[in-house]
């Protein structure tokens, strides 16, 4: 009976652990997320992503310049190239409009160098398209301030609307989430390397992931001591740097 009773409990135990555990995926499913919708706790962008857009804000041949329509219309000058920064010129204290139609569905960010009224809208249906995420940007050097990033569908045709601005002008830089991925490890003994598991991301990371990898022990508290950029020692039966070899 006892015996019994310990199982139960021992059985009951691993499902508490297997509910609470980190949610590890591998690549392969991580991978397979590309051009779908915003990915599921994704809260804000990485730095990867953002840094892109500066490079692209802060490049004179990546500008382009547009005029954009006082009215809400698919006619609108078009910003649809990619790895480009549009500089646009809004009607007088006014909302501008400009169209947008993206090659892939999946998830993009615009970047922009005010935080004004800013609005997608389904050329198709009229309706609105919501923000999946929008934050403030904070970059040393970089022109951009504010980013929100929407969910579109390829081919449609997507009116964005912002304005008024101070000096009736404002830069967007729109990217695709795909096109900044950065590959994330995880790294479960803290010490800056990373196993197997990982995941591909535009977004911020969970906790406990890193950019390096290569770790060959990334067992909590025993593995913190064993990873690439340890010194090995000799004599002590152990891997220490993850070279394959000992001295
Ligand atoms: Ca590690
Ligand atoms: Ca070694």
């Amino acid at each position: 009976m006892m015996k019994m009773k310990r199982i139960a409990l021992s059985a009951l135990l691993s499902l508490g652990l297997v509910a609470c555990g980190p949610m590890e995926e591998p690549e392969s499913t991580t991978e397979a997320q590309g051009a779908q919708a915003l990915e599921a706790g994704c809260t804000s962008l990485g730095s990867g992503i953002t840094s892109h857009a500066c490079v692209h804000a802060g490049n004179p041949a990546d500008h382009l310049a547009r005029t954009a329509s006082a009215t809400r219309t698919t006619s609108a000058p078009s910003i649809s190239t990619k790895h480009k920064a549009y500089d646009l010129t809004l009607p007088s204290s006014a909302e501008g409009s400009v169209t947008y139609v993206p090659a892939t569905t999946g998830s993009y960010a615009f970047y922009r160098t005010q935080n004004v009224p800013f609005t997608v809208i389904n050329g198709s249906t009229n309706a609105t398209v919501a923000a999946a995420l929008s934050q403030t940007v904070s970059s040393t050097g970089c022109s951009l301030v504010y980013v929100s990033v929407h969910d579109l569908t390829a081919g449609t045709t997507y009116i964005v609307a912002t304005g008024p601005a101070a000096g009736n002008a404002i830069t967007l830089v729109p990217e695709f989430l795909d096109d900044s991925r950065t590959r994330y490890y995880r790294d479960a003994d803290g010490d800056g390397y990373g196993s197997t598991t990982s995941v591909y991301t535009a977004c911020t990371p969970p906790s406990g992931y890193t950019t390096q990898r290569f770790d060959c022990n990334d067992t909590p508290v025993s593995g913190a001591s064993i990873n690439p950029g340890a010194t090995e020692v000799c004599g002590n039966g152990i891997d220490d740097n993850c070279d394959g070899s000992q001295c």
